[in-house]
C-alpha cells in the first residue's frame, strides 16, 4: 500500500479545526457537543482504518451517534470485527492519536505521533491488504458532516474499502459488521450484509419461537406502544413492522414519538433516558388504556425500558432490571427442563445502579449467580461473555443483551440431535431459538423487545404479573453539574469514591441514617455531569436522602 501523506496532511488541515482540547474515549467512545468533533472524528478514521489492518483487513465498524445526549452533541465509537466494543487497549490509542491532532501545530507533528502508533503495534503500511470499514450514523443533523472527516482519508490515503450504511441504529452497525466478516470469511464473492439481513434474521426467530409453542401470532397484551424518542429507531422499526414476514396484527403496535426527521425532538422528554431517570410517561403518551404495554427506545436504539399504568393511574417501571429478572427466570426454567442447569452455567451482570431488591431477588429467589461491573456495556459485556455459558447482562438503564458461550451452542446441538430419538425437545429447542433471538453483539432495543415480547407470550404474564415478581427500592438518580467531574474517582466497581478525599466518608455517614439506604456517586462518561444515585426502605424520605448527598458533592466539587 502507498499511504498518501500528502493528501493526508491537505485533509488534516482542511478537516481538523478544532484545537487545544483534550478528548477522552470514555464509556461509549468520544462523546461531546457536535461542533467540536471535526478533530476527533478525523483521528478516529485512521484508528479505524489502522485497526483494519492490524486484523489483517477484517471488517471494523465505526458508529457516530451520541445516543441518548441532546440534539446539539454527537459522538462516535469503534466496532471490532465480531460487533464487540473496541479493544480496551486501543482505547488509549483512540485518544493519543485524537489529542495528537488537537494539540499539534503542524501536520508533521501529527504524522510523528501517528508513526510511534503504527511502529508500536507493528502495522505494515507496505502490505497488500485491504482494510475494509463499516460506518453508520443515527438521526442528528450533524452526522453527515461529520461522516464527511471520519471517512475523508480512508479511500483516498489508505485505500479502505468502505461500506456505508446510512442510517442506522447502533445495534443494526454492530451485527452488520459481524455478518459481513462472517460472509467474508466464506469467501470473496460472498454479499456484504445488509440492514434486510437483520430484519429477516431477528424475525425469523422471533417466529420460530411463536411456532415452537405453537402460539398464535399476536401479542399477549392487546397493544404495545413503543416510544423511539424522534431517533433512528423510529424509522428503522417501521421497516421491521412493514416487513413481509412479520405478521402480528398491525392493530397491536402504536410507534410513538418517531419524528426523527426533526432534529431538536431526539431525546426531548421522552426515550429510555428520559423515562428511566424521570420515572413518568414520555411526551406523547398519556395513560388511556391500563392494560397496554408501552416501552422506549433511546436515540440510537440499543436501550429499551418498558412500563405500563394500573387501573389508579400509577406509573410502573419495568427497566433494564426487571428485562435481567424475566430472562433469568425463564432460561433458568429452560435450562432446569432440558436436565442442563448442572452442565451449563448460567448468571446475571448487573452495575451498581442496579436496584438492591432485583439483586436480592436474583439471588435468593432464582438461586443465579449475580457480578456487578463499572458502567459501560463494554464491562458487562466482557464478564457475561467469560464468566457463563449463559450471561444475562442489563444495565438498570435498559442497556443489555445475553451472550451465549460456544459451549452452549455445542452441547444444544448435541442434545438436540441426543433427543431426536427420545422425544421431548421443547426446553432445547426454546434455548436454541432464544439465543438466535437476542442480538449477541451488542444491546439491542429491537431484538430484547422482541424477546421480552416472546417471553410474555410463552409464560403467558402479563405486565402486572411481571412487576410483581419483586417490588423495587425507592430510587432516584441526579444530574449533578459540577467544575470539574474528572476529580471524582472511584474504585470497587464505582461503588465507592477515593476522590475527593473524605467525601465517601460523609456519604457512609448519610446512608446510615437511611433504612436499606444505598448511594453511590461517578463522573459520567458521556455527559459532563456527575451522577448520583441513591435508594432506600422508605419512598417518603428517598428525596431528602438524595439532597443530603447531592449538598456533600456540591461542597467538594
Ligand atoms: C452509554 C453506555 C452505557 C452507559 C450510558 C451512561 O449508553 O453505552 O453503558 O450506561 O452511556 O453512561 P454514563 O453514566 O457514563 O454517562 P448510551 O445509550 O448513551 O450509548
Amino acid at each position: 500500500m502507498k499511504v498518501d501523506y500528502e493528501q493526508l496532511c491537505k485533509l488534516y488541515d482542511d478537516t481538523c479545526r478544532t484545537k487545544n482540547v483534550q478528548f477522552s474515549y470514555g464509556t461509549a467512545g468520544f462523546r461531546t457537543l457536535a461542533k467540536n468533533l471535526d478533530t476527533v472524528m478525523f483521528s478516529t478514521g485512521i484508528l479505524a482504518v489502522l485497526r483494519s489492518l492490524k486484523l489483517q483487513g477484517q471488517y471494523v465498524g465505526v458508529m457516530i451517534t451520541a445516543s441518548h445526549n441532546p440534539y446539539q452533541d454527537n459522538g462516535v465509537k469503534i466496532v471490532e470485527p465480531d460487533g464487540s466494543m473496541l479493544l480496551a487497549t486501543w482505547e488509549p490509542y483512540a485518544m493519543q492519536l485524537a489529542n495528537a491532532a488537537s494539540f499539534a501545530t503542524n501536520f508533521e507533528e501529527f504524522r510523528v505521533e501517528l508513526a510511534k502508533l503504527i511502529e508500536h503495534e507493528k502495522i505494515d503500511l507496505n502490505t497488500t491488504v485491504v482494510p475494509h470499514i463499516v460506518v453508520g450514523r443515527d438521526s442528528r443533523e450533524s452526522s453527515p458532516y461529520l461522516l464527511r472527516c471520519l471517512t475523508s482519508s480512508m479511500a483516498s490515503v489508505f485505500h479502505a474499502q468502505v461500506l456505508d450504511l446510512g442510517c442506522v441504529t447502533t445495534p443494526q452497525l454492530h451485527y452488520i459488521t459481524d455478518l459481513s466478516n462472517r460472509r467474508k470469511l466464506e469467501g470473496d464473492i460472498a454479499p456484504v450484509a445488509t440492514e434486510q439481513d437483520y430484519y429477516s434474521f431477528f424475525i425469523g426467530a422471533f417466529n420460530e419461537l411463536f411456532a415452537t409453542y405453537q402460539l398464535e401470532k399476536r401479542l399477549s397484551v392487546p397493544k404495545l406502544f413503543i416510544d423511539t424518542a424522534n431517533g433512528i429507531g423510529g424509522p428503522q422499526l417501521k421497516k421491521l413492522l412493514a416487513s413481509e414476514d412479520w405478521d402480528v396484527p398491525a392493530e397491536q403496535v402504536e410507534v410513538i414519538n418517531d419524528r426523527s426527521d426533526v432534529p431538536e425532538l431526539l431525546n426531548f422528554e421522552c426515550g429510555a433516558d428520559y423515562v428511566k431517570t424521570n420515572q413518568r410517561l414520555p411526551k406523547g403518551l398519556s395513560p388511556s388504556s391500563f392494560d397496554s404495554l408501552y416501552c422506549s427506545f433511546d436515540g440510537d436504539a440499543d436501550r429499551v425500558v418498558f412500563y405500563y399504568v394500573d387501573s389508579g393511574s400509577k406509573f410502573h417501571l419495568l427497566d433494564g432490571d426487571k428485562i435481567s429478572t424475566l430472562f433469568a427466570k425463564f432460561l433458568s426454567k429452560q435450562l432446569e427442563l432440558a436436565h442442563l442447569e448442572h452442565s451449563l452455567k448460567i448468571g446475571v451482570v448487573q452495575t451498581a445502579y442496579a436496584n438492591g431488591s432485583s439483586t436480592a431477588y436474583i439471588k435468593n429467589t432464582l438461586h443465579c449467580p449475580v457480578s456487578c461491573t463499572k458502567t459501560g456495556v463494554k464491562h458487562l459485556h466482557h464478564e457475561a461473555a467469560t464468566q457463563y455459558d449463559i450471561g444475562i447482562y442489563f444495565e438498570a438503564n435498559g442497556h443489555g443483551t445475553i451472550i451465549f458461550s460456544e459451549k452452549f451452542h455445542r452441547t444444544i446441538k448435541s442434545e438436540l440431535s441426543k433427543s431426536k430419538l427420545n422425544g421431548d425437545t421443547l426446553a432445547l429447542r426454546t434455548l436454541k431459538c432464544f439465543s438466535e433471538l437476542i442480538n449477541q453483539t451488542v444491546g439491542d432495543a429491537i431484538s430484547d423487545m422482541l424477546a421480552v415480547l416472546a417471553t410474555l407470550a410463552i409464560l403467558k404474564m402479563s405486565p402486572v404479573d411481571w412487576d410483581e415478581e419483586y417490588t423495587d427500592l425507592p430510587n432516584k438518580l441526579v444530574k449533578c453539574i459540577v467544575p470539574d467531574r474528572s476529580i471524582f474517582q472511584t474504585t470497587d466497581q464505582e461503588r465507592k469514591l477515593l476522590n475527593p478525599v473524605g467525601l465517601q466518608d460523609k456519604i457512609d455517614l448519610v446512608v446510615a441514617k437511611y433504612p436499606m439506604g444505598r448511594s453511590f456517586v461517578r463522573a459520567s462518561g458521556t455527559e459532563d455531569a456527575v451522577r448520583v444515585y441513591a435508594e432506600c426502605k422508605d419512598s417518603s424520605k428517598l428525596g431528602q436522602f438524595c439532597d443530603e448527598v447531592v449538598e456533600h458533592v456540591k461542597a467538594s466539587a
